[in-house]
């Protein structure tokens, strides 16, 4: 973990290098795909969700305070993943919808340049490392 200044544009201009961004997320799919089958389970799923901060950033959810709260927020994500709805996230489900957080996580900062602490592998940080 390290603490880096992000903000929107940070953001957008790894999101919209599509092959760079493509790359990234096909590698992360890969390592989140513990069992290698090709496709994300739920279960397998929840370790990024909750890496990418979305809770946090994007629906302002107090990850601390409701653990039922939560549970069921990561649940919809996931169906929002899942887009035929066949109970598993595959590579272009997950890099369609990965997008479509990352905009609107830089929607969300704007100019406003935040400090966050980033995993070292984490899609932010490639985002910051990128800019650098
Ligand atoms: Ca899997
Ligand atoms: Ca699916």
């Amino acid at each position: 973990m390290s603490v880096e200044i992000v903000d929107g544009a940070t953001i957008l201009c790894f999101v919209e290098d599509e092959e760079a961004f493509s790359v990234c997320v096909s590698d992360l799919f890969a390592q989140l795909d513990t069992n290698k089958d090709g496709v994300l389970s739920y279960a397998e799923m929840v370790k990024e969700l909750q890496r990418l901060r979305v809770l946090e950033t994007h629906f302002g959810v107090d990850v601390k305070r409701d653990p039922e709260e939560v549970a069921r927020v990561y649940e919809s994500m996931f169906v929002q993943f899942d887009h035929d709805l066949d109970g598993r996230v595959d590579l272009e489900e997950f890099k369609e919808e990965t997008k479509q957080i990352m905009l609107a996580m830089a929607d969300g900062l704007g100019s406003l340049p935040l400090q966050m602490a980033l995993e070292h592998d984490s899609l932010l940080m490639k985002a910051v490392q990128r800019q650098s």
